[in-house]
């Protein structure tokens, strides 16, 4: 019965009144439901909107810029600055903070990725968009990076929009994962995975292996046992995966398991890791800890990491718990 479906909106203002919350946290997300919703419309006219290929920008990370990266930091920007909800924001595509101005009411602060994986774009391959909320601290100024720089701990909520064969919002506000697909007639996001929840085993792995010369000996033997299969130390086969999309390889790992590694390795070790820890590794691994998965730098749980800058990057190794925590134990033996 379709008039039973519960929408995103719903299902946030049944969690404000289970636990409690006020309405300001309701409020938080519609501006990111909007946001989301615009991009997925933008990255799926693709061609046809002019919206592929280059910007002819770089942004902070030195990186080409695709049109649609612009785009959806724009839309981001505008769309959460109207509901006043925010003090500040922080995106991966500005070194800055931006200030809401007339955010001097808001009590919380966003950071996000507006496209994650965007090298896909114009492969027509699913990319995302990851955002982090955090708590304004009582007194604090927004308009300094240092108020950003809290432990993943400290959020209040995370989540992502993937831009795939349906578009879907996976979220959580510390009391488990829900996913959520766009319905386009009604334009309204339909609750249509409850309680997502990560197996401990899997039979997937996710790295990119073409950077096997440079990783660490503990990685290299988590790999080599995979690949040795079911005669080797592991005692089963493993399947492989890379899409270069860190909202796909996590959402096909909530949906059936696995593990995705970006660890730091001796080439890139200096920079610290390839993912950024406050928009793309805090979110992801508080999502994944609420449904029941690990995630964790290999030598230490992600959201434990103290942040020194709005922009680092870490080594990330996150999904079923069994397989995290075996990798973090090849890194401590
Ligand atoms: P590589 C996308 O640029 C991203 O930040 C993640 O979404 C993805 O997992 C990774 O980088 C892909 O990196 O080295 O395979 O291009």
């Amino acid at each position: 019965m379709p008039y039973k479906r519960v929408t995103l909106t719903h299902f946030l203002l049944q969690e404000q009144r289970r636990l409690g919350r006020s309405g300001t946290f309701t409020a938080l997300m519609q501006d990111i439901i909007t946001a989301c919703k615009m991009i997925s419309h933008e990255v799926n006219r693709g061609a046809l909107a002019g919206n592929l290929g280059v910007a002819g920008s770089e942004n902070v990370q030195g990186e080409e810029q695709k049109k649609l990266d612009v785009l959806a930091n724009d839309i981001f920007l505008h769309m959460n600055a109207l509901g006043g909800t925010y003090a500040a924001m922080a995106s991966e595509e500005l070194e800055d903070v931006h200030l809401v101005t007339g955010g001097a009411e808001g009590k919380y602060l966003l950071l996000f990725d507006p496209l994650d994986g965007s090298s896909n774009i114009d492969v027509n391959i699913s990319v995302g968009s990851i955002f982090s909320i955090l708590r304004l601290p009582e007194g604090a100024s927004p308009n300094s990076k240092d108020v950003f720089l809290q432990p993943g701990v400290e959020q209040v909520a995370a989540g992502y929009a993937c831009y795939g064969s349906s578009t879907m919002i996976v979220l959580t506000t510390g009391n488990g994962v829900n996913g959520f697909t766009l319905d386009r007639d009604i334009g309204m996001f339909i609750l249509t995975h409850p309680n997502m929840s990560i197996p401990a085993e899997a039979n997937e792995f996710a790295i990119n292996a073409s950077r096997a010369r440079f990783w660490e000996p503990p990685v290299q033997r988590y790999i080599d046992e995979c690949q040795a299969g079911k005669d080797g130390p592991r005692g089963r086969n493993f399947n492989m995966r890379w899409v270069a999309s860190m909202v796909a390889e996590v959402h096909r790992i909530l949906c059936r398991g696995g593990v995705f590694l970006y660890p730091t390795d001796s080439e890139m070790k200096k920079r610290g890791g390839k993912l950024r820890l406050m928009y793309e590794a805090n979110p992801m691994a508080f999502i994944v800890e609420q449904a029941g998965g690990a995630a964790s730098t290999g030598r230490q749980r992600i959201m434990e990491v103290q942040p020194t800058d709005l922009h680092q990057r870490i080594g990330v190794v996150l999904g079923s718990k069994d397989e995290v925590e075996r990798i973090v134990r090849y890194h401590a033996e």
